[in-house]
């Protein structure tokens, strides 16, 4: 195919326009120097699907307005009032006036006509401070947008209390352009619902990531801290632009070397690019640092010389970076140190970090991402069996990062028990972004759902309407501190995280980190709308698309509370028959447990009565096959193949429907797409059709060969109209990935020096 660089197919198309005038227009629009601006604004307003985009703009795709909206929107936009015209808020929203509008807006000092955009806190600006708004209550992030009179002209005014609040107002200001919304009478007022909204990135100094499918990672440590690449702020801007206030740079399988100078001024290095947009920086601090760095024979959290030599290199850390949000700590899990070593508990590691830590205002957000692997324990168990005798004893600024659920990252589990066992303590959920377990980038499944079942499952800790969403925000049990953490899916492929829908995360995961009360179909339609196109006849089936590929993958993986059934180690395709028999801990056998009577893994009070981690109401639930959710059957129960579910069908035929349903789904998926042609450009289209196939291709090699595998176990036949698999599970369970991305080995993070 031959492509055209962008801007020269622009050009073209504008003498194109340009011929199409009458002549005497056309000279006059040359004649001037705005007429450039204008050609160039008008080449770029024809549709034109051979015009190729890569993704780079992700959801700040400032592409022009049509009518009707173009003059309304005009008429609001043709002045920008900025105490600082330099600052990030104001020139995002110049950037954006110019590609949505085509039009440069003044710069000026106070409204001089009709149509300003004034921006400002009322400290740094006197045309907002002269307009008494009320901001006390938006808080040190918060902003409001009003439609005002100042100066006896009308405006839009983007004020909060400080820089960052009005960049998160300008970033409202322009979704409401973005996704076509009248802006004529605004009265907006947003606070974030939770402090600190953090990305973390798994990302290895020396350039991989784990668990990353969109290419190596986007710090290029070798070059930094003398280069600093456009595409920092490019990142920073995209964060900002949903309110995302702290990212932690490095994996929390970690390597020692990252506290070292030489890599604290690579991260200040970063940290100074992303201030001006209001995020913050956090490390991961190696447990054992004080032995590989300071040469100390031990790590002991109680011992003098540790505490010493953490506080002089926190101290240190701070002079790099005055405003380091703090660590993320991943202590006696999968093979990292931690303060068990020492006979010391999660809380003694825990208040190492936050007693030295205090000082500069940083905290701890220390994992609780620990399981057993020994025979005959329940890996769901032990984390609530750890950390719930250790509430009230962690210092203030000590929060618990708990994963959504018991396991790691399923496409469906039961929330973690912990939410709402541990009122004494904030805990910070950790959602995954990245797919580690959803098929990497090639499988299309929007997970706005996953998080809002997540954030909006009731615990009943304290009565009905104890939601994880209460429960992280604060608001249930009074915490002063709050946060939450989804772990990053973004790499340096040029579309940021491998696949253009795999964007749709990230930016769910940061709309709903500022109001975790927000709908997954609502941020779909914004993501679709800013994306691709506000066209209808895109949006409508787009969404629809998105809002059903979480379903449609649980259902060719994991469904009716199945978990954790994918091939061993990177978790690519399907693995159900990987293991040893008995099964060790953690091999797909010991998750699903079929066998000839039935499958599923009993957690009632006659298995390992992991059900009883949960409130009392919910755990009668769980405990009564009849009475639990069937999304979350198998989890809780060990059922006969026999079992009659709700639709009257056996468990082994709805098992086989529902894989069945999930591949129907994954084609579904695809005719809605391959309708969307018209709307989208070329190369962004064919990348989301091929990805489609090769979704559908695996939807299906994870049904045949997961079906194959537990008819071998349960000896029924597939019930009439479902077609058997077609290969042999021998042929299935000779196909290996040798070089699936991602999968680093986690006990890795060796000492270099
Ligand atoms: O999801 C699992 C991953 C590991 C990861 C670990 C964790 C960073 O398989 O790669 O390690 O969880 O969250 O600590």
């Amino acid at each position: 195919m031959i492509t055209v660089g962008s801007d020269k197919l622009a050009a073209w198309r504008g003498w194109v326009v340009l011929a199409r005038m009458p002549p005497g227009v056309a000279a006059s629009i040359l004649a001037s120097l705005r007429g450039f601006i204008i050609l160039a604004w008008l080449a770029a307003m024809i549709p034109s699907v051979a015009n190729a985009e890569d993704g780079y703009e992700l959801w700040m795709r400032y592409h022009p307005v049509e009518a009707p909206w173009l003059d309304r929107y005009r008429s609001v936009a043709r002045e920008i009032v900025a105490a600082n015209p330099a600052s990030p808020a104001a020139d995002e929203l110049r950037r954006a006036i110019v590609g949505l509008l085509g039009i440069e807006p003044r710069a000026a000092s106070r409204p001089t006509r009709d149509g300003a955009i004034v921006l400002g806190t009322p400290e740094s600006s006197p045309v907002v401070a002269q307009m008494h708004l009320d901001v006390h209550a938006l808080g040190r992030e918060g902003y409001l947008l009003r439609t005002v009179s100042a100066a006896g002209h009308r405006a839009i005014v983007v004020a909060a209390n400080s820089e960052t609040g009005v960049l998160y107002g300008t970033f409202t200001l322009l979704r409401l352009l973005q996704t076509r919304r009248p802006v004529d009478r605004l009265n907006v007022e947003s606070a974030p619902h939770i402090q600190r909204r953090l990305l973390n990135h798994w990302d290895n100094l020396d350039g991989t990531i784990e668990r990353g499918y969109a290419g190596a990672s986007i710090w290029d440590w070798q070059k930094l801290p003398d280069y600093l690449a456009p595409r920092y702020v490019d990142y920073a801007r995209a964060c900002a632009s949903l309110g995302i206030n702290g990212t932690v740079l490095t994996n929390v399988n970690a390597d020692a070397v990252s506290l070292t100078p030489a890599y604290l001024k690579k991260a200040a290095a970063l940290a100074g690019a992303f201030r001006p947009y209001g995020l913050h920086v956090y490390l991961t601090p190696r447990f054992t640092a004080p032995m590989e760095l300071g040469g100390l024979k031990t790590a002991d959290p109680a011992d003098p010389s540790v505490r010493r030599w953490w506080q002089a290199k926190v101290d240190e850390i701070y002079r790099y970076i005055p405003d380091l949000g703090g660590f993320v700590v991943k202590a006696n899990s999968e093979g990292q140190p931690g303060p068990r070593d020492y006979g010391r508990s999660h809380a003694d590691g825990a208040n190492l970090f936050a007693e030295v830590l205090a000082p500069h205002g940083g905290v701890v957000m220390w994992r609780a991402f620990v399981y057993s692997n020994r025979q005959g324990e329940d890996r769901t168990r032990q984390a609530f069996d750890e950390f719930v005798p250790l509430d009230g004893q962690f210092r203030d600024n000590v929060m618990i990062q708990v994963k959504n659920g018991p396991i790691d990252f399923q496409p469906r589990e039961p929330v973690h028990p912990l939410f709402g066992a541990m009122p004494k303590t904030p805990l910070v959920p950790e959602l995954q972004i990245t797919k580690e377990y959803l098929g990497f980038a090639t499988h299309l499944v929007y997970l706005g759902p996953l998080y809002q079942e997540v954030l909006g499952f009731d615990t009943v800790a304290q009565g009905a309407g104890s939601s994880v969403a209460r429960i992280i925000d604060g608001t249930l049990d009074h915490h002063a501190m709050s946060g939450i953490a989804g772990v990053s899916n973004i790499g340096a492929d040029r579309n940021w995280t491998g696949s253009e829908f795999d964007q749709a995360n990230w930016y769910a995961f940061g709309r709903l980190a500022w109001d975790p009360t927000l709908d997954a179909r609502d941020l779909a339609d914004e993501w679709a709308r800013m994306t691709f196109s506000n066209d209808q006849g895109f949006v409508g089936p787009a969404v629809a698309l998105m809002m059903g590929s979480r379903e449609a993958a649980v259902d060719y993986m994991t469904p009716l509370g199945l978990a954790h059934l994918m091939a061993a180690g990177h978790h690519y395709g399907p693995g159900a028959w990987q293991g040893s028999v008995p099964p060790t801990v953690g091999d797909p056998p010991y998750f699903h447990r079929a066998d000839a009577e039935g499958i599923g893994f009993d957690r009632t009070s006659s298995g390992s009565d992991a059900a009883a981690q949960y409130s009392p109401p919910v755990a009668a639930l769980f405990q009564d096959p009849r009475q639990t959710p069937e999304k979350y059957l198998l989890w809780f129960h060990h059922l006969p193949w026999d079992y009659r579910l709700a639709s009257g069908n056996t468990l082994w035929d709805e098992l086989v429907m529902h894989y069945s349903r999930g591949v129907a789904a994954v084609r579904d998926m695809q005719a809605t797409w391959a309708k969307l042609a018209p709307y989208v450009d070329a190369q962004r289209f064919a990348e989301v059709s091929r990805f489609l196939s090769i979704q559908e291709l695996e939807a299906q090699w994870w049904r045949d060969a997961t079906l194959a595998y537990f008819q071998s176990i349960s000896h029924r036949p597939f019930p009439p109209g479902y077609e058997a698999p077609q290969r042999t599970l021998a042929d299935y369970e000779a196909i290996s990935v040798p070089y699936a991305p991602g999968n680093p080995g986690w006990t890795a993070a060796p000492f270099r020096h």
